[in-house]
């Protein structure tokens, strides 16, 4: 059987948004115009008060690759993700991808992601491969804590991963069928060691392309220090639940 081309898969963008009507007309537009038919958008969207979901509304008229998850309220990250996930995994996606709403991912690395997940199992969008920094905007602050939490996650947890807390991604649909995503706990940055921790563990490959990470130039960051603390114990629950089999 001939080797199927990888944009010619079904995949579905999980785009979490909390206040985002800035940016997600256009990216949006983005996405959709830039892929076939067989990519679709899923939006997960906390009840934002800036009407998010409501713009989303509207261009769902126009197009039926695009679909909507609304909850009552900001539940968090990973919540969001989890259930874009199972939402995908319903409707049979073969691959489903992480992306921020906020312009940070640029969506034409989807094509280099859905490519290396014909040989890979879980594709990270990495800002730091080789020596390499990719990283635009972002002050040293920032940079230096998010190069840190690398160093500090893979020193602790050993996940053989660059640039673990990134969260532009794309899973084979079989690794998430594979995890019980109903343990998955974190929230923030965690939530995306805490995926990748659990899908080597698991023995599935992982691999890195390199992404240029532009940070926000509209709406709010919801980075905040909960979510470092967050972070910091987690890859410590992480280590001692693997260690006594209760992953
Ligand atoms: N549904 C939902 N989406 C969220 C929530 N928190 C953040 N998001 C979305 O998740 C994505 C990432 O959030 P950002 O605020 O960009 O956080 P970040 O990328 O870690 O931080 P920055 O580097 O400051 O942008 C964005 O699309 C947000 O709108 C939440 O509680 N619920
Ligand atoms: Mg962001």
């Amino acid at each position: 059987m001939p080797a199927k081309n990888a944009t010619a898969r079904k995949a579905l963008v999980v785009i979490p948004t909390y206040n985002e009507i800035d940016n997600i007309g256009k990216l949006l537009e983005e996405l959709l115009s830039s892929y076939s038919g067989n990519l679709h958008v899923l939006i997960v969207d906390d009840n934002s008060p800036d009407g998010t979901a409501d713009l989303v509304k509207k261009k769902k008229k126009e197009t039926a690759r695009l679909h909507l998850i609304e909850r009552p309220g900001k539940m968090g990250l990973g919540t969001a993700y989890i259930e874009g996930f199972r939402y995908g995994l319903e409707e049979g996606y073969e691959r489903i991808i992480e992306m921020d709403a906020d312009y940070s991912h640029d969506p034409a690395m989807i094509k280099d992601m859905l490519e290396k997940a014909e040989t890979a199992d879980l594709v990270i969008g990495s800002r730091y491969t080789g020596n390499v920094v990719n990283v635009v905007n972002w002050p040293l602050n920032r940079l230096i804590l998010s190069k840190t939490a690398s160093y500090y996650t893979r020193f602790i947890t050993g996940l053989p991963v660059a640039d673990p807390t990134g969260g532009y991604k794309c899973f084979r649909s079989d690794v998430l069928r594979a995890l019980d995503l109903t343990r998955v706990r974190s929230q923030g940055y965690s939530f995306q060691i805490e995926m990748n921790y659990r899908v080597w563990k698991k023995g599935f490959i992982i691999e890195e392309v390199p992404i240029v990470f532009t940070d926000r130039t509209v709406g709010q960051s919801k980075m905040s220090r909960k979510n470092i603390i967050e972070a910091v114990w987690r890859v410590w629950w992480l280590r001692i639940m693997s260690f006594l089999r209760l992953l």
